[in-house]
């Protein structure tokens, strides 16, 4: 599209719409025409796209996931469309910023953290890398809460995505399809003499799809996310009068679950997941079948992921739907189940591994519970004389009234993997070790990815404009072409250009600080950032015990040597979690004490930026300098934003934990700081049981001090919050081992402090992280899942060989 032709559909759409000039409309008005406009221009490929899969017959994924975390997607769909540039250009030749009406788009955050940012940056990647991909999964009306800071404390307000509309979604109520939940099933007996499951006071609900197109990045293809809304069927308007009965079936996909890594036994969430996954299993089955092809193909033509075990009843849901709608029996049903499906594991915390009751689970999804019963009846059945009885009770779905919903994933499909190296050796090692010794060749590891092209070229336009001066414009493409600015490690003219990209960044960083929060912040001071949901495991505490280290170093040394450092802090609390919240609490307060403190000299100051969500992320990543990835080893089944940051030129400070390792490795021991116990230290620890946070303390007088400072008034109005943590890390001796990892993190700081004192020494340290960002690419992690698990083809390749074989 030329600037003329930008120029005169804009114009168009804003008189169809709202009878206005170029000249005269303001960002919203800008910012939906422009949507629109984009969508035009992607729906044609779309339907190429869907054509071209059709007709080609090409295997598909469908990927599971109960969450999906794109942010916004005006200028990502713009720059895989090809028109960032024209269309920036010809707004700004009218005068106006794209980045202005950029901001009225609302963040689509239908997810909690990592796992749906993941299954988003997986949208990008196999859209570009032409995968034939769709997403499956809810649309909810609220998305993850917005969050506000009161006294210092998080409230939590409704994210309310919706109220202007979404442009970017298609409602197709023509593929929408009946989900029946709760009541009973019997087994009727057909003349035939076959059982037939009959229900009976069930629930239908209608599910109706809302379908986005995932652009890929300038490459032709547009994929399906496609997510589901609930309503009430036209069938049943007559049962459902009353405005409470409607309500309730209406709240189903209402809201998104806030518990990242934990779980709570909730009916609804229950039935969320049940909704989605027999939706999607259904759309599935209704495009198979507009195959013609026989039921023993179904895995060559469809492969199903699931992403964590929300969705796991994608395994009793297809043998349903494949026995009771179609008449196969169990053993082909199951056959064909196994082979489709595939299964991510993102976690070892014991909290957040789904188990469900039995009595919810047969009072939700009778018929679902039913299917339960029998997998785990013929699984027990198919391995006694073959294992241990032992492993095979350790092993069974039905355990303590419980259904364990990863081993319902496992024994229902053909691959589990971890997400990062460590993670997924954890899994064969220790948390899913028999399993590992039942299916060997089932488990395999695929380390998380991200798309570069939003983390890296929208994020960081400063930076990207460097790289294409030195290493020219092909790792936009191939972001493992980062890897050509290792040419440049000694030359202090790309030092010098990275350094001046950073500072740009910061600035900007600096004013939104200054504008949300009144605080004015240093450009030349090491930007320190933490951003992730706030977890215990993740120890945001301890960055704060070293704060208030450097706080008291600085009130008893004045004149002190230190680096100026702003600790940046972005996170969530699941509001449920009140010892997170306590931690907030703290960190606020701390960041009050110290900002307010004049004898500080602003060598330190504490930001804690409130509603951290994708577009924040956005705007803090290209401006940290340092990165904080210091969870207790073995907790963090990968991370993410350990990779964007590396790729913004942040120099990592972390344990040996998750990706951190394989970062490691790809950057070297002197690119990066790593400290801490590793993970055989930590289970030793388990093992025999011999520590002792009392003893850390009081043999250390200036971590005494620290952490008296909780309960001795020093950090004000923390009453409660300062003894909640206090006692966490004393009396029930410190969980996740803060104060074990205390010295050696203070070492790793200092050495911070001192080689940012060498402006050339750590620029080189950034380069080399930035070169070395590339192995980290989604694209690589997607192309790997689509080889190795998938058996998908990308669709260039697909007709490149049927036009050599025909030809
Ligand atoms: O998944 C990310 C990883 O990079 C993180 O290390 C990991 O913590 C995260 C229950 C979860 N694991 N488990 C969850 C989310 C929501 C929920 O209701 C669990 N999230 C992760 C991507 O692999």
């Amino acid at each position: 599209m030329t600037k003329e032709e930008i120029k005169q559909e804009l114009r168009r759409r804003l008189r169809d719409n709202y009878a206005l000039e170029l000249e005269d409309a303001g960002p919203v008005e800008l910012f939906y025409s422009l949507g629109e406009l984009v969508k035009a221009v992607s729906n044609e490929k779309w339907q190429k796209t869907w054509k071209n899969y059709l007709t080609e017959e090409q295997k598909q994924v469908y990927y599971f996931s109960i969450e999906f975390l794109p942010g916004k997607l005006l200028k990502s769909n713009l720059l895989n469309l090809g028109i960032l540039e024209e269309v920036r250009q010809t707004l700004a030749d009218t005068g106006i910023d794209i980045e202005e009406l950029a901001a009225v788009e609302k963040d689509m955050a239908l997810g909690n953290g990592g796992l749906g940012r993941l299954a988003s940056c997986f949208m990008d990647s196999i859209a570009s890398c032409g995968l034939p991909g769709n997403g499956n999964g809810i649309r909810y009306d609220y998305g993850l809460f917005k969050q506000r800071f009161m006294d210092g404390y998080q409230v939590e307000l409704p994210d309310e995505w919706l109220k202007r509309g979404n442009v970017w979604e298609i409602r197709r109520e023509g593929k929408a399809c009946d989900v029946h939940l709760f009541g009973n099933v019997y087994m009727k007996r057909l003349a035939n003499g076959k059982l037939q499951p009959v229900g009976e006071n069930q629930t239908t609900v209608r599910a109706v799809p809302y379908d986005t197109g995932m652009i890929g990045y300038q490459n032709g293809i547009v994929n399906t996310m496609r997510l589901w809304s609930v309503e009430i069927p036209a069938s049943e308007e007559a049962k459902y009068q009353n405005l409470t009965q409607r309500r309730t079936i209406e709240d189903l996909t209402a809201v998104l679950y806030p518990d990242d890594s934990q779980e709570r036994g909730r009916l609804v969430r229950l039935a969320q997941e049940y909704f989605f996954v027999s939706a999607g299993i259904q759309s599935i089955i209704r495009y198979y079948k507009k195959l013609n092809l026989p039921w023993h193909s179904f895995s060559e033509k469809i492969a199903i992921h699931i992403n964590d075990t929300h969705p796991a009843m994608c395994v009793p849901e297809l043998m349903r739907v494949l026995m009771d709608e179609n008449g196969l029996n169990w053993e082909f049903a199951w056959d064909i189940t196994v082979k489709a499906l595939s299964y991510t594991n993102h976690t070892i915390m014991a909290e957040a591994l789904e188990k469900w009751p039995i009595h919810l689970m047969k009072q939700v999804v009778p018929r679902i519970y039913q299917i339960i019963e029998e997998i785990d009846r013929r699984y027990v059945l198919s391995m006694q004389g073959i294992h241990p009885e032992d492993l095979i009770q350790r092993t069974r779905l039905l355990q303590n009234d419980q259904v364990y919903m990863a081993h319902l994933a496992i024994i229902g499909s053909h691959s589990t993997n971890g997400v990062a190296k460590i993670h997924s050796d954890l899994l064969k090692a220790v948390v899913l070790h028999d399993f590992y010794t039942i299916y060997p060749e089932r488990f395999n590891n695929k380390t998380n990815g991200i798309t570069e092209r939003r983390w890296m070229q929208l994020a960081n336009e400063p930076l990207s404009k460097v790289m294409d001066k030195w290493i020219g414009t092909s790792w936009r493409k191939n972001p493992k072409n980062l890897k050509l600015l290792l040419n440049f490690q000694d030359n202090e003219e790309v030092l010098k250009q990275l350094r001046q990209a950073k500072l740009v960044k910061k600035a900007e960083l600096a004013d939104y600080i200054w504008e949300t929060t009144g605080i004015e912040v240093a450009t030349d001071a090491i930007f320190d950032v933490q951003i992730k949901r706030l977890h215990a495991y993740k120890r945001q505490l301890m960055n704060l015990l070293h704060i208030l280290r450097l706080y008291f170093q600085i009130k008893d040394h004045p004149e002190i040597d230190l680096t100026p450092r702003v600790f940046i802090f972005g996170a969530k609390a699941a509001p449920s979690y009140s010892y997170a919240k306590s931690i907030i609490k703290v960190i606020n307060e701390t960041a009050h004490m110290i900002n307010t403190d004049s004898t500080l000299q602003g060598k330190i100051k504490v930001i804690f930026l409130p509603n951290y969500n994708v577009s924040l992320a956005e705007k803090i990543i290209p401006a940290a300098d340092v990165s904080e990835q210091i969870s207790l080893a073995s907790k963090e089944a990968s991370g993410t934003s350990n990779m964007k940051l590396m790729l913004n030129g942040a120099i990592t400070v972390a344990t040996l934990d998750g990706a951190n390792v394989e970062i490691k490795d790809a950057v070297g021991n002197e690119n990066i700081y790593i400290f801490g116990l590793t993970e055989k230290e930590v289970y030793n620890y388990y093992e025999n049981q011999d520590y002792s946070s009392q003893k850390i303390y009081e043999e250390d007088k200036e971590l005494q001090r620290i952490l008296d400072a909780f309960i001795d008034g020093t950090i004000p109005n923390v009453e409660f919050e300062g003894r909640e943590i206090y006692d966490s890390l004393l009396k029930f001796n410190d969980e996740y081992f803060l104060l074990r990892d205390f010295r050696d993190y203070v070492q790793a700081q200092e050495r911070i402090d001192l080689d940012y004192k060498n402006w050339a020494l750590w620029q080189k340290k950034s380069l080399a992280n930035i070169a070395n960002a590339g192995a980290f690419s989604a694209d690589e992690t997607v192309k790997a899942y689509a080889e190795d698990i998938w058996q998908i083809e990308p669709i260039f390749a697909h007709t490149e060989k049927e036009g050599t074989t025909n030809g």
